[in-house]
């Protein structure tokens, strides 16, 4: 018979239910609940195996046309060889891509930049994918993937590195952003690969691991100005500036510039290296080539050779990624160095990296970021780096991973 009290809404299951819905962190993700990620729900689940979460479909029942658009829209395939289609791309992100949470600046990668991001070994130019308004022509959307292998624990997985979404400040909330993610999922399928990984600012079905930026200040005078950073309590602008003043040139001896011809010694320290970290790149000596030989105001590369027995003995690099300052009468751009992957097996890496600091500040850089994944820890106190705000998240699609891990676990670091 009916029993007035045990009805579904008060239930002690029903009330957890609705206390867990009311949290954040369970929120309605009504996209990303229905792809192949792992979900708030399972968060804990220890019956589900780590790896694949869908088999790959035969490539026949891959869908063949694109996804329907709203109709004043269309999909392009954006050859960034182009200068005038590498143009349009650029504009498009300077003007929308990744803000601050205050909107006091914007990325603003360059062309160059682009073009290394975009096209490494094996690159598929159907993977760069724009959408323009129909009657304009204009590029109002863009979504790019890269091939690589991923090692994750001890298996090394095709992937897809998914980056620079982006859809037009007027064009938001519209639920387009989900239409591309189908579209580049489609467009990657096709190449017989069936996981990605990508990082962003925003909490999603789930993270595999959550990084801080942190930030060590070159120019702090201008930094201070333009609201990046403030002046510390009981400090003055001349006591900050000595505190982050640095020699004029390295102190390690050996300390030089990666050339062509260390591609296969830094090959061999950096997989060697990276091999310790629960999820890192497959780097062979083409994509060393690529990602690490150094190309002017995009990558920067150093190492250690050895004055006596010429070995390499450690190595660093930093990208550079400008962002545009928002609205400062004095001010237009801010010249960020990124750092990207260091090894030290003589070298110590607190030094190796202070030498790092020197060269970036030698050509110019107001600011010097790290993620504290690998074992950047270490030395981002010591340096004189201080934590940002802001989180970023990395992901795998189609790729469990029971148990998040420590940043410093993580040996990938994604454009
Ligand atoms: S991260 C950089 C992202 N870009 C920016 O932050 C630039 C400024 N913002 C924008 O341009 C827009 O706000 C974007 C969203 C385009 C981000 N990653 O169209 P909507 C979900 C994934 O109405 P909009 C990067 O580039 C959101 O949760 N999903 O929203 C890596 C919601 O879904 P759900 C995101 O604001 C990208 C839905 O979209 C993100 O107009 C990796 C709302 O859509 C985000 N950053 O547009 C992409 N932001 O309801 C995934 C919002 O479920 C790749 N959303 O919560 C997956 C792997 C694919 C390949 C697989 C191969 C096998």
């Amino acid at each position: 018979e009916a029993n007035p009290f045990s009805n579904d809404d008060s239930s002690l299951e029903s009330i957890v239910r609705r206390f867990q819905d009311s949290m954040s962190s369970v929120k309605r993700h009504k996209f990303w609940e229905t792809q192949p990620v792992g979900q708030f729900k399972d968060v804990g689940d220890t019956s589900l195996p780590d790896g694949s979460i869908e088999l790959p479909t035969p490539l026949s029942e891959v869908k063949q046309e694109p996804y329907n658009l709203p109709s004043p829209y269309e999909w392009t395939t954006c050859d960034m060889d182009s200068e005038e289609t590498c143009t349009e791309v650029y504009i498009l992100l300077k003007n929308n891509y990744v803000e601050d949470d205050e909107n006091l600046f914007r990325f603003n990668y360059s062309k160059e930049f682009l073009r290394w991001a975009l096209r490494p070994p094996g690159y598929y130019k159907s993977w760069h994918i724009g959408v323009r308004a129909k009657a304009s022509k204009k590029l109002v959307a863009f979504i790019t993937g890269v091939p690589a292998r991923i090692r994750v624990r001890n298996e090394i997985v095709k992937m897809a590195e998914i980056n620079f979404l982006c859809v037009h400040k007027k064009l938001r909330s519209k639920r387009l952003a989900p239409v591309m993610i189908k579209e580049v999922t489609r467009r990657v399928h096709l190449e017989n690969i069936w996981q990605a990984a990508y990082t962003a600012g925003v909490v999603l079905p789930t993270p595999i691991t959550t990084c801080q930026y942190w930030h060590r200040s070159l120019n702090p005078k201008k930094l201070i100005e333009v609201g990046f950073s403030r002046l510390g309590a009981r400090m003055t602008m001349s006591r900050t500036i000595k505190l982050y003043k640095l020699p004029d040139s390295p102190v390690t001896p050996g300390f030089r510039k990666m050339e062509l011809r260390d591609v296969s010694a830094v090959t061999r320290l950096l997989r060697n290296y990276l091999s310790q970290f629960v999820v890192s790149p497959d780097f062979d000596e083409n994509d060393v080539q690529h990602w690490l030989l150094p190309t002017e105001d995009v990558v920067d590369s150093y190492l250690v050779e050895s004055p006596e027995t010429h070995d390499i003995t450690d190595f660093c690099s930093f990208y550079t990624l400008p962002s545009s300052i928002l609205g400062n009468q004095n001010y237009s751009i801010l010249k960020a160095a990124y750092s990207y992957y260091n090894v030290s097996t003589k070298t110590p890496l607190l030094q190796l990296m202070n030498d790092a600091l020197i060269v970036a500040n030698r050509k110019d850089f107001d600011v010097f970021n790290a993620l504290d994944v690998m074992h950047n820890e270490s030395f981002l106190k010591e340096l004189k780096f201080g934590p940002g705000d802001g989180q970023l998240h990395y992901y795998l699609y189609n790729y469990r991973i029971r148990n998040a891990f420590r940043p410093s676990e993580l040996g990938l670091v994604l454009l």
